[in-house]
């Protein structure tokens, strides 16, 4: 008998244990994914619903700066009273040969007294310009901000002594410009990354990998991402020099990983990983690739995509600035790439690459205040609209845009027309008008199958068009067709 109870108080005991054992484990199943979420969220498995979000602003805005900005402002494209070949006057340092000691005594000489951050966030403002993507670092090393990481920035290094991206990111949240960052993978300065053979580095002709750049990535670009993220709070993060060999695809999309998770709202461009096709910018398809944009180089895309994308691009050959470039693209042709982009439902980063005095070149000026102007009126046909189902265009002075969501449409037309023009692929609605943006006044029109839309336009509208005028946008209430 009482070896029956102990049995049954040991089964019972037993039973006891495994019970608490088992709600324990069941407690620590429930704790374990919730902490396990937090800590390792794939930003490379982002639902398209919430990438859109994220993309909206950008999406919406449109039209940024780019500013490429540095040491390389000081020989401005001399070098021992040289000229330097190559066009891009950030590539000196590569383009010369420059050994990387005598490269940092123009470091030495960086001392832009005429910087004036307020100036520059009015100027993007004026120009309509809703973003501005500056080279915190490129590819020659030299930071424009007060790194704790290394000694070679405008903090550290050079007369100027003043944190340039403190000033600036200040001054374009006044103006309600969204700042962002370039960033450059390739470091000509870094012993770890191309400076392998310091005090010379792996030049453009010999490029080889370094068995350091991992190390370089750990503890030189990631501590040093981490700071620009925590201390000027970049919407975006525009990476390049993505093509070296050192550089893996593996690397890149732990760049992404970690920059999102700095701050999940950031955007990053497709340079963050190796899928770049070239300077059409777009990516390969050969396999998923990080980043959230396309990036054509200095061209636009020959047609819309159905992915993101943005044209960077110079207003006259280079993007730092060279002393000697004077090729500048007319204002015409700038706003008429801003438009041929929107309609094509793509971004434009325009650069300016100011002076070692700190001065954007007047030439520069002069065309952002035109386009400026010539947004004030027409904006409403670029910012926050989408590419047309069908038609982008209608030959070669004809663009379409229309606004997000809407039945509204915008027809561009970047050449003087004659006393009517003819759209095949809109039909308005019945009764509604037809607005020339910027003209009280509103325009006959008439529509039928065979021909299409018929606008007139009146005489003396028409003798308004002049030099200034670049382009006319017609406002459209209807339906494509
Ligand atoms: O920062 C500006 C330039 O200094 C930088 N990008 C802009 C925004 C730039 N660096 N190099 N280039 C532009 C031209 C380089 C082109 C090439 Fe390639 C790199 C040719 C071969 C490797 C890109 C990647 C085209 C093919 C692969």
């Amino acid at each position: 008998m009482a070896g029956k109870i102990i049995n049954l108080k040991l089964i019972s005991l037993c039973f006891l244990i495994l019970l608490v054992l088992f709600m324990n484990a069941c407690k620590s199943d429930k704790k374990k994914p919730e902490k396990a979420k937090i800590e390792t969220v794939n930003y490379l498995k982002e639902s398209e619903e919430s990438f859109d979000q994220r993309m909206k602003w950008w999406r919406d805005d449109r039209f940024g700066m780019f500013i490429h900005w540095g040491v390389y402002a000081v020989p401005a494209g001399i070098y021992n009273n040289k000229e330097v070949k190559g066009h891009n006057g950030e590539w000196i340092m590569n383009n010369a040969q420059i050994p990387v000691i005598e490269y940092e005594k123009f470091a030495k000489q960086f001392d832009p007294a005429k910087f004036d951050a307020n100036e520059w966030a009015k100027t993007m403002k004026d120009a309509g310009m809703k973003y501005v993507v500056i080279t915190s670092k490129h590819h020659d090393g030299f930071g424009l901000w007060d790194s704790k990481v290394s000694d070679y920035d405008v903090v550290d290094f050079a007369p100027f002594g003043k944190d340039i991206l403190k000033a600036l990111s200040k001054a374009c949240k006044k103006q309600g410009i969204k700042f962002g960052l370039y960033y450059s993978i390739i470091d000509w300065h870094h012993p770890e990354a191309q400076a392998i053979n310091y005090p010379n580095y792996n030049n453009w002709e010999d490029l080889k990998a370094n068995p350091k750049f991992s190390s370089y990535l750990e503890n030189y670009m990631k501590p040093q991402l981490k700071e620009l993220i925590e201390n000027y709070d970049p919407e975006i993060i525009w990476f390049d020099g993505e093509w070296i060999p050192d550089f893996t695809h593996e690397q890149g999309l732990e760049l992404y990983q970690y920059v999102r998770s700095l701050k999940p709202s950031i955007l990053i461009n497709n340079r963050v990983d190796k899928g770049r096709s070239g300077m059409q910018g777009m990516n390969k398809e050969d396999k998923k690739y990080a980043g959230d944009f396309g990036t054509p180089e200095q061209e636009i895309l020959e047609t819309t995509s159905t992915l993101d994308w943005e044209s960077c691009m110079t207003m006259n050959d280079t993007w730092g600035f060279k002393t000697n470039d004077h090729h500048w693209k007319s204002t015409e042709v700038l706003i008429h790439n801003l438009i041929d982009v929107t309609a094509k439902g793509g971004n434009y980063l325009l650069n300016v690459g100011p002076t070692a005095e700190g001065l954007i070149p007047k030439p520069s000026i002069d065309r952002l205040k035109q386009i400026g102007k010539w947004l004030k009126i027409n904006g409403e046909a670029i910012y926050a609209t989408e590419k047309l189902q069908n038609n982008y265009k209608q030959g070669d002075h004809i663009r379409f845009t229309k606004e997000k969501g809407k039945s509204v449409y915008f027809s561009i037309v970047m050449k003087k027309p004659g006393k009517t023009i003819i759209l095949k692929n809109l039909r308005p609605d019945e009764n509604s008008t037809i607005q020339l943006l910027g003209m009280e006044k509103s325009l006959k029109w008439e529509f039928n199958a065979e021909e299409g839309l018929k606008i007139v336009i009146p005489k003396e509208i028409l003798n308004t068009w002049n030099k200034n005028t670049y382009a006319w946008t017609f406002k459209i209430n209807g339906n494509e067709i």
